[in-house]
């Protein structure tokens, strides 16, 4: 805790240095592990929705896929030549017919039904506790809390600064995160200033297109204090591999006190018009 505010305080400074310093300390609660099966631990409550979404979604495949094959085993058997010396001369009919029909449109209205309440509890959050814009440039993050006025941007770490021993990835980290509050609705806006990206984070559920010009929306609720990985899913160019996403979920507190920096620093920043008098005055 004491280390964390220490972090704090010490972030308007050395942005770089400190977010490397607390990769050591934050957790990955969602991290791909080897032979790993499955999707990642979700974090938020669209993620748990997504996971059980896919669940219920395999037990159909798996049993469509397993009736299937029976039956592709029993008309090999029960029907070939030999066994069946004499095939039957029917072409119709009329209840197998309707059965056949009625059976997929009853499996694919059992699939929908879930499937459009899910995607509208993804689509937008009622009344949001905090707004962020996420700007995708070719290639990195922009990312802004337009209620606060703070903005940053949030580029790829090389690979002669990825520090493997902290527990840093290659390809994966960023000179500044993300820092968003756990237990909080998250308005979260998309666009882009260049070309079509996608912020992704597996672990919230969340992947939706930046489209230059262009608003989208969803939202997201952090259940899970800890360190998230995303990448850009929108083939964007030449560097689409290098602009990874790091958010640091953080308690509401912890948010509270970066807030209060941020803004404190902001103040400290002479404004475009500041400057241009004092060179004016010059
Ligand atoms: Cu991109």
């Amino acid at each position: 805790m004491t280390r964390i505010s220490a972090f704090f305080t010490g972030w308007v400074l050395t942005l770089v240095s400190a977010s490397s310093a607390w990769a050591q300390e934050m957790p990955t609660p969602s991290f791909p592990v080897p032979w790993q099966l499955n999707l990642q631990t979700p974090a938020s409550p669209v993620a748990e929705r997504l996971v059980e979404f896919h669940n219920f979604l395999l037990v159909i495949c798996t049993v469509i896929s397993v009736i299937v094959l029976a039956l592709l085993i029993w008309c090999a058997i029960r029907y070939n030549a030999k066994a069946n010396p004499v095939p039957s001369k029917n072409t119709h009919n009329t209840l197998l017919e309707i059965v056949w029909t009625a059976i997929p449109v009853i499996v694919l209205v059992i699939i929908a039904v879930p499937s459009y309440r899910l995607l509208y509890y993804m689509d937008r959050v009622e009344d949001p506790g905090l707004t962020i814009k996420v700007i995708g440039n070719q290639w990195y993050w922009t990312y802004e809390f337009p209620d606060d006025d703070i903005s940053f941007d949030s580029l790829p770490l090389p690979d002669d600064e990825i520090d493997i021993a902290a527990g840093q990835h290659r390809l994966l980290e960023v000179d500044t995160p993300l820092i968003l509050p756990t237990d909080t609705d998250i308005r979260i806006l998309f666009t882009a200033t260049d070309v079509l990206h996608a912020w992704t984070i597996p672990a919230f559920g969340v992947k939706l297109d930046n489209v230059p010009g262009r608003t989208n929306e969803t939202w997201t609720r952090i259940t899970i204090p800890g360190k998230y990985y995303g990448q850009c899913s929108e083939l964007c160019g030449i560097d689409h591999s290098y602009m990874p996403i790091v958010v640091h979920a953080v308690s509401p507190e912890e948010f509270e006190a970066w807030r209060a920096d941020q803004l404190a620093a902001n103040d400290n920043t002479p404004d475009d018009a500041n400057r241009l008098a004092a060179l004016i005055q010059e």
